[in-house]
C-alpha cells in the first residue's frame, strides 16, 4: 500500500516543498501532509485508507459534501461532450444567469479560473473604472496571490509569517494601503491621506483567512458609505462567504451592497472556477466591451461550468438548506464552547453561519493583531490529537472550519468527543506553553 510519507518524500524531490499550495505542507502543525485518495459525503480517505471527518471541505467549496451524485452526473455528461473548446458554451450563460438571479446587485458576471484571478481582475477593473491606482485592503485578509494583494495577507502568508512576499515590485505594493479590520477610523485616515486616489476598498466581508472574524455591527455599512462619499468602489471578496452564508452571500446576510463581488472555488462545485461580477455600468468596462483587458482559454470551461451550475442549482432550489447547515454549525459551536469552558481552556470561538474557528487565545479576536496572539503551538498539538482521532481540521490556526450539508449530527457528536479527549490530553502541555 502507498503511504503518505513515501509520497511526500517523492513529492519533495520534484515539487517545491512537496506541495502545490503552502498551507497543505502541514509545517504550521509540525507534521507531514496526508495524501488523499478519495472522498465521499463528510469523509475523506488517505492513501492508507484511513477515514476522517473533513472540516476543510477543500477550503470551502464542498458545501454539499464530497462527490455529490447529482454534480458527478452532470460533470460526466459534460465531459463526454468534450473537455475544452476555447469557445462559448450554453452552461456559461446559464451559470451567469443563475448568479445574477441569486446575488444582490449583480447584473453581469465574468467567469475565470480561480479566486486569485477573480480578485486580480476585479482590482484591475476598479482601477480602470475609477482611473485611480490605490487600493485599500485589510491586514490579515487574503485575496489570493496576485502582486497587489500580497501585502499583510492572511492564510498561508500569515501562517508562514511572510508579511510581504518577495518578488512583489515595491512600486506596486506601494499602491496597496492596509487598514485594520473592524476599525473604520483606520480606513477614514487612509482616505484623508490619499484624497481622490483610492480606486477601491477590498474586504472579505467575514474575514476567513486569519481564522474566522466577523465584521462588527455596522462596520460594512460604514465602509460602503465611505466608499460612496469618495467615489471609490467597494469590492467584497466572497470567495469564502459567497453561496455559503446564504444564496445571496454576505451582501444579503449583512444587508450591504458592494460594487464588485468576487467568487472562487464554491461556484465550481470543486472544479477550478472563479468569477467577478457587478453592475452593468462597471462590468462593461471589461474587454471586449471596454478597455480593461482580461482573458483566458479555460474561462467558462464546459466541465467546470457543469459542476458549478449543478451546485448552484441545488443551493438555490433546496428550501431550508442554509438553515440546516447553520444549525449543524451552531450545534458544533455550542458543543465546543461547553467543552472549552469545562476544561478551562483559553479558547475563543468565532462563528458566522457555517464557518467556525477555535482561536487558542483567551481574548476576543476581532482583527489581525489579535488573531496573531493565538497560541499556534497549542493549536498544532490539538490538531495532531484530532487527526489521530479521525478528525481532519485545517493545518493552521489561521484558517476556517467548514461545515457541509453532508455532515451528520453523528459526525458532530464524534467530533465533540474527539475535542474533549484532545483537550484533556493536552492540558498539561498547554500549561507549559
Ligand atoms: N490558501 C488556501 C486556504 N485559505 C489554501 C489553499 C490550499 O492549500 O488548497
Amino acid at each position: 500500500m502507498k503511504s503518505s510519507s513515501d509520497l511526500f518524500k517523492r513529492a519533495k524531490k520534484v515539487i517545491s516543498g512537496g506541495v502545490n499550495s503552502p498551507v497543505r505542507a502541514f509545517r504550521a502543525v509540525d507534521s507531514n501532509p496526508l495524501f488523499i485518495s478519495r472522498a465521499k459525503g463528510s469523509k475523506i480517505y488517505d492513501v492508507e485508507e484511513r477515514e476522517y471527518i473533513d472540516y476543510v471541505c477543500s477550503w470551502g467549496p464542498m458545501i454539499l459534501g464530497h462527490s455529490n451524485e447529482l454534480i458527478l452526473k452532470k460533470v460526466e455528461k459534460a465531459m463526454h461532450n468534450g473537455l475544452s473548446f476555447g469557445a462559448p458554451v450554453e452552461a456559461e450563460v446559464q451559470i451567469a444567469e443563475m448568479i445574477v438571479s441569486m446575488v444582490p446587485g449583480v447584473e453581469m458576471v465574468r467567469m475565470v479560473n480561480s479566486g486569485t484571478e477573480a480578485v486580480m481582475s476585479a482590482v484591475r477593473l476598479a482601477r480602470g473604472f475609477t482611473k485611480r491606482d490605490k487600493i485599500i485592503k485589510f491586514e490579515g485578509c487574503y485575496h489570493g496571490h496576485s502582486d497587489s494583494m500580497l501585502v499583510k495577507a492572511g492564510s498561508g502568508v500569515l501562517t508562514a509569517g511572510i508579511p510581504d512576499s518577495l518578488g512583489v515590485p515595491r512600486n506596486l505594493a506601494g499602491d496597496t494601503l492596509t487598514a485594520v479590520y473592524n476599525n473604520i477610523s483606520s480606513v477614514q485616515r487612509l482616505f484623508e491621506e490619499n484624497k481622490n486616489q483610492i480606486a477601491a476598498v477590498i474586504i472579505e466581508p467575514v474575514a476567513a483567512n486569519m481564522g474566522v472574524i466577523p465584521p462588527e455591527e455596522g462596520f460594512l455599512k460604514e465602509l460602503s458609505c465611505i466608499c460612496r462619499q469618495n467615489s471609490s468602489l467597494l469590492i467584497f471578496d466572497e470567495v469564502i462567504t459567497g453561496f455559503r452564508l446564504g444564496a445571496g452571500g454576505a451582501q444579503e446576510y449583512f444587508g450591504v451592497e458592494a460594487d464588485i463581488v468576487t467568487f472562487g472555488k464554491i461556484i465550481g462545485g470543486g472544479m477550478p472556477v472563479g468569477a467577478y461580477a457587478g453592475r452593468k455600468e462597471i462590468m462593461e468596462y471589461v474587454a471586449p466591451c471596454g478597455g480593461v483587458y482580461q482573458a483566458g482559454t479555460l474561462s467558462g470551461n464546459p466541465v467546470a461550468m457543469a459542476a458549478g451550475l449543478a451546485q448552484l442549482e441545488i443551493l438555490n432550489s433546496s428550501p431550508g438548506i442554509y438553515e440546516d447547515i447553520n444549525k449543524k454549525a451552531e450545534v458544533l459551536g455550542s458543543g465546543l464552547e461547553k467543552i472549552v469552558q469545562k476544561h478551562k481552556v483559553p479558547v475563543t470561538l468565532n462563528r458566522v453561519g457555517s464557518l467556525l474557528c477555535m482561536f487558542f487565545s483567551q481574548n476576543p479576536v476581532t482583527n489581525y493583531q489579535e488573531a496573531k496572539q493565538s497560541n499556534t503551538k497549542y493549536y498544532a498539538a490539538f490538531f495532531k490529537s484530532m487527526l489521530s482521532k479521525g478528525i481532519y481540521l485545517a493545518p493552521s490556526q489561521f484558517e476556517a472550519m467548514f461545515v457541509s450539508t453532508a455532515h451528520t449530527y453523528e459526525d458532530i457528536d464524534a467530533t465533540l468527543k474527539a475535542v474533549e479527549e484532545s483537550l484533556a490530553e493536552n492540558i498539561a502541555l498547554m500549561e507549559e506553553l
